[in-house]
């Protein structure tokens, strides 16, 4: 999906913006995390880029090198933060097809037994 695509009243960007409340987890200049609202195990953490991206596919596409690599510390950070490290998954639905349903892209962490 093209940049273009990217609406910036999606759910995602409207959290990004502080017009809707999380429950944050971690925060840097690269990426915003917090508690899923719909927890399907334990522990389900979504991280967001702070950047108009769609998707995985946009994303690795048009973010700068400094984005995609602070994105990705971001998320490891934000497993430290959750005591997850021995063992999580991490799921980046992509594209409708794909079960994505909200188009701010977005990593899944999700530990512990299913909810
Ligand atoms: P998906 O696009 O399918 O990768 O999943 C989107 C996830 O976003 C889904 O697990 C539920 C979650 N979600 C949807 N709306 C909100 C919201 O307003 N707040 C939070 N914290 N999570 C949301």
């Amino acid at each position: 999906m093209p940049a273009s695509a990217y609406d910036r009243s999606n759910i995602f960007a409207r959290i990004l913006r502080g017009e809707l409340p999380c429950r944050k987890v971690y925060e840097d200049p690269f990426a915003l995390a917090f508690h899923d609202i719909h927890p399907k195990a334990a522990v389900h953490v979504l991280v967001i880029p702070k950047g108009e991206y769609v998707s995985f596919v946009d994303f690795t596409a048009d973010a700068p090198a400094e984005m995609q690599a602070g994105f990705w510390r971001a998320v490891a950070a934000t497993a430290r933060a959750l005591g997850v490290e021995p063992g999580f998954r991490l799921a980046a639905n992509t594209g409708a097809a794909g079960g994505q349903v909200v188009f701010h892209f977005h990593v899944h962490i999700v530990s512990g037994p299913r909810t």
